[in-house]
């Protein structure tokens, strides 16, 4: 029996010494997960290429926290699921050791499954194309290596469509405008304030990020997207000197659409809850896993990495889609 407590002992020593000596010469420890934005920053003249591939499901619906079945109740369509497939591409560029530029180009890809009630004839309606480019700068208002806070500031250009139109069955072959989740742009400027916290403790970060969406005005179909605020905190641990892996959790609650679209059929949203602009606001709060794979430091040297998640929390102003899985598929590439 003591024998067996001296080896434990042993090993325990072992282990953390041999811990210690692989993390001697590593300046960076464990990063944010792939799904987050804009948690680091680069170095003067540091640059870095991205891509990512995030997924989005939306199966059923739901009003409040209650799932609710189709037929939906006094429309005459109920959606039924929606995938949403963005292909992000980045760049960032360290201007100074303190403020740090990224661009972002997203492409979406959104497709939407339907069932018209009286006849359950299904449909399904698609947009694809260019989003809305974001510009964004970091600034370290805090990093000493262990600790760091970072200022987020971004604006949205509204490159993205939101004149994005298809044939449903009523509209007789003719298409029309679609409703407002199957729009790629918000049409408007937006700004996106943040902060982001990072501790680093041997390998592993401590990391909390807070960014709202606020949009600037009216778009030119005349309404305004919902305002949204998101808070998600991290922890991210290195298993290996290349292989980390990440637990994490985002809440994120979002307003309702100001004014109507005017291109909308007035008729819509009697038809379907998606052209309600009354029903668009929820909160939903995720549960995230991630992994990542790193050739070299973080600041040279590529980065692949992985995060799966889904909600634990979902209340809606319904019937709307809600959420049952969203993943990142990312590269970063340091030079
Ligand atoms: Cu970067």
């Amino acid at each position: 029996m003591r024998f067996t407590i001296k080896c434990g002992l042993l090993y325990l020593l072992a282990t953390m010494t041999s811990f210690q000596q692989v993390n001697a010469g590593h300046i960076m420890t464990a990063e944010e997960p792939i799904g987050v934005m804009g948690a680091h920053s680069h170095h003067e003249d540091g640059w870095m290429l991205s891509y990512r591939f995030m997924r989005m499901e939306m199966d059923g619906n739901r009003d409040g926290t209650n799932s609710v079945s189709s037929p939906l109740p006094g429309f005459m369509v109920s959606p039924l699921k929606m995938t949403m497939d963005m292909h992000m591409l980045g760049g960032m560029y360290g201007v100074s050791d303190k403020l740090t530029l990224m661009i972002m180009l997203p492409i979406l890809d959104i497709s939407m499954d339907h069932r018209v009630n009286m006849n359950r004839v299904e449909f399904t309606t698609e947009a694809d194309g260019i989003g809305d480019i974001k510009i964004s700068g970091v600034y370290d208002l805090i990093n000493d290596g262990k600790q760091s806070l970072l200022l987020n500031m971004a604006l949205s250009v509204p490159t993205g469509s939101i004149d994005e139109k298809d044939i449903i069955p009523a509209s007789m072959g003719l298409e029309v405008q679609l409703p407002y989740p199957m729009q790629l742009g918000s049409g408007t400027y937006d700004l996106f304030p943040g902060i982001t916290w990072l501790k680093s403790i041997d390998g592993s970060q401590l990391g909390v990020q807070a960014r709202a969406t606020l949009r600037l005005g009216d778009n030119g179909n005349g309404y305004t997207l919902g305002d949204r605020y998101m808070l998600t905190s991290w922890y991210s641990h290195e298993v290996t000197r290349v292989f980390s892996s990440s637990v994490r959790i985002a809440a994120e609650t979002w307003d309702n659409i100001d004014g109507i679209d005017d291109k909308l059929n007035p008729m819509a949203p009697v038809m379907v809850p998606t052209a309600r602009t009354d029903l668009r606001a929820g909160t939903r709060v995720d549960l995230l896993v991630g992994v990542s794979w790193d050739t070299g430091g973080h600041l040279t040297g590529h980065r692949f990495a992985a995060e799966v998640g889904a909600p634990i929390h979902q209340d809606l102003d319904g019937p709307q889609l809600e959420t049952d899985l969203i993943f990142t598929l990312g590269w970063q590439g340091s030079f």
